[in-house]
């Protein structure tokens, strides 16, 4: 099985059912992959701009700063990026793997086809010896088809604290999923928000610019496009805080009226009371110490971890 250059998307109907199951849930909620269509994405760079969202620019420079450190312990391997987007930190591992002077190989894997289009060309036209193959789909689905190796040795690579992102089960099955993908001596590189003052992190969700409130809403946008539904967006507003209890940012979308919303292709309708939200995204910070112990567990062994010198945010090099 060979991956084919330059994007192969998985053909895989989505029924919504998680969109129905979220939705009837309570509290309700919704899958936060479906912030990722083309322009949520584009929203999402955007927000990586602000002056508030420190989490980016933070991880950069820890990049920056260590890439080459990366390289020495990893030798050369083949690059597997979960959430690529527009690999924008991972241009800084490309440039310093690019060093070896060896093929160097990326798999950037994005739900989202335009910008994994996009980026690809990009990649190959700035680095004109790389190999790209991408893969639009779930994480899921990406790491049940990883490309068999043609070199020795891969990362897997999960930055921007995606990881935040899955719930203490989801989280549990997606490592337990990574452990399996991985041969022993492979790696994992892992990018993590950490834990801080709640001012610094409602702030770096709650953006002047209200990029985020946009992209929060574009949720919506996207369910109705994809499964004719009739969201009126003026009718919700953003809504983003630190739960200290679950240690997690929390998005929301709060309802400013009673309102009964459709979803045609899903032949699904669910009702709304003034002041009830759906749960957009939970945003877990971390406590190094508890997720070092946790990738232990999962027979991911942190060789080495980075962070920036106020210690917002953090790297780990895993070996399986
Ligand atoms: C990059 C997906 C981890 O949770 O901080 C940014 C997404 N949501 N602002 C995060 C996000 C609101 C982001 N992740």
């Amino acid at each position: 099985f060979r991956w084919i250059p330059l994007s192969k998307s998985i053909p895989q109907a989505d029924t919504g059912e998680e969109v129905i199951q979220g939705l009837a849930g309570n509290p309700k909620t919704l899958p936060c992959r479906y912030f990722y269509d083309d322009r949520g994405s584009q929203l999402f760079e955007q927000i990586c701009d602000t002056p508030e969202y420190y989490p980016t620019r933070t991880e950069q420079g820890i990049l920056e700063r260590y890439a080459p450190e990366i390289v020495k312990l990893t030798g050369n391997c083949e690059l597997i990026e979960l959430g690529s987007g527009s690999s924008r930190k991972t241009r800084v591992l490309l440039e310093a793997y690019g060093q070896l002077e060896q093929p160097l190989y990326y798999f950037p894997i994005d739900v989202s086809e335009g910008i994994l289009r996009s980026t690809a060309l990009d990649l190959l036209n700035q680095y004109p010896t790389l190999r790209v193959c991408g893969l639009a789909g779930t994480y899921e689905q990406a790491l049940a088809e990883l490309p068999s190796s043609e070199l020795e040795n891969r990362m897997l690579i999960f930055l921007g604290s995606t990881l935040g992102n899955l719930d203490q089960s989801e989280r549990d099955r997606f490592l337990t999923q990574i452990q399996h993908a991985l041969k022993p001596g492979e790696f994992f590189l892992l990018g993590v928000d950490l834990q801080k003052s709640v001012d610094l992190l409602e702030a770096a969700y709650n953006d002047a610019q209200e990029v985020t409130a946009a992209f929060n809403l574009n949720i919506l946008q996207h369910l109705n496009q994809q499964f004719q539904g009739n969201f009126d967006l003026t009718q919700f507003q953003h809504l983003a805080f630190y739960n200290p209890v679950e240690d997690r940012i929390e998005m929301h979308l709060q309802s400013l009226i009673n309102q009964i919303v459709k979803l045609d292709a899903l032949n699904y309708q669910v009702a709304l009371q003034v002041g009830e939200t759906i749960r957009t995204e939970l945003s877990h910070k971390f406590h190094l110490p508890i997720l070092e112990l946790e990738l232990e567990h999962h027979a991911l062994h942190p060789l080495q971890i980075w962070t920036d010198a106020r210690s917002h945010f953090g790297v780990l090099l895993c070996q399986r």
